[in-house]
């Protein structure tokens, strides 16, 4: 049996909905409450020393990082294959799920709580708040999630995080107009990783990203949505508390994301 340990509008727990979605692949599960600390509990953290979904297990043996999972379910399910036959094409598609590893998950969670999460977190009393940020094992995680909470698009990281979330799309469209899919002329993992990316950048406001500007990413992202493994992952997921975290002032965030951009160029 599949379970998986997830949140539900975590971006690395959609990219492994999306997969076992997009490979039929019945599972059972148990939604995680971040902003509670459920991924601070020992029970979790023993699956999870990281205290970060997603968290899958198989048959009660234990898999963890999201592009891990990724290519675990890839390799024990192999249809429908996810990944290009290329070799070269292959590592096209590693290298896409070594990019949000590397650079682009860490400029996510800093705009994400800069634009969004920051409004809910600052309702917490001060010493909940700390509370909270003292559990999160990982420093730097921890830091850049105090840094987007305390200053919001002012953090001094967030800068960086916008230019690196930008160039990333910006190389998507130069990608998507050589091949209609990421890494190749079929849809793969690597569109399962970026998806929840984009989506994100839509949900807070950052349309402007690639509206009237990346027309092979806008069109990459229409035919993402008209999947129906996107309404199964992350449409049905959103509730009402979800809506809460992700009210974002349209108005005045773009704008102030667009002079940032101007001034990293
Ligand atoms: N490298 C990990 C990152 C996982 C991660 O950062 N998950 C976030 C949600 S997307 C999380 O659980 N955050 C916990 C928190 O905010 O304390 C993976 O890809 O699985």
């Amino acid at each position: 049996m599949l379970f998986l340990h997830h949140g539900s509008t975590s971006v690395c727990a959609i990219k492994v909905r999306l997969a076992l979605a997009e490979k039929g692949l019945p599972w059972e599960g148990r939604v995680l409450d971040l902003r509670a600390g459920d991924q601070h509990r020992p029970e979790y953290l023993a699956l999870n020393p990281n205290g970060v979904v997603p968290t899958l297990e198989h048959d009660a043996r234990v898999i963890i990082e999201s592009t891990l999972i990724l290519e675990y379910l890839e390799d024990a399910f192999a249809q429908p294959g996810l990944m290009p036959a290329d070799p070269w094409q292959r590592a096209q598609a590693r290298l896409w799920m070594k990019r949000i590893d590397d650079t682009l998950h860490a400029a996510c969670s800093s705009i994400t709580f800069a634009i969004a999460f920051r409004r809910v977190m600052l309702r917490l009393s001060p010493q909940a708040l700390e509370a909270h940020l003292a559990r999160i094992p990982d420093v730097d995680y921890r830091e850049r999630q105090r840094a987007s909470i305390e200053h919001g698009l002012d953090a001094p990281g967030v800068v960086r995080s916008l230019r690196d979330y930008d160039r990333y799309l910006a190389d998507m469209d130069a990608a998507l107009a050589r091949t209609p899919w990421l890494a190749a002329d079929d849809y793969g993992l690597a569109d399962i990783a970026a998806t929840p990316y984009v989506n994100r950048a839509a949900m807070l406001g950052l349309e402007g990203m690639w509206q009237g500007q990346r027309p092979h990413l806008a069109a990459w992202f229409d035919r993402v949505r008209a999947r129906p493994s996107f309404d199964v992952a992350i449409t049905r997921w959103i509730a009402e508390p979800e809506r809460d975290r992700f009210t974002v002032d349209r108005a005045t965030v773009w704008p102030a994301v667009q002079r940032l951009l101007g001034e990293a160029r």
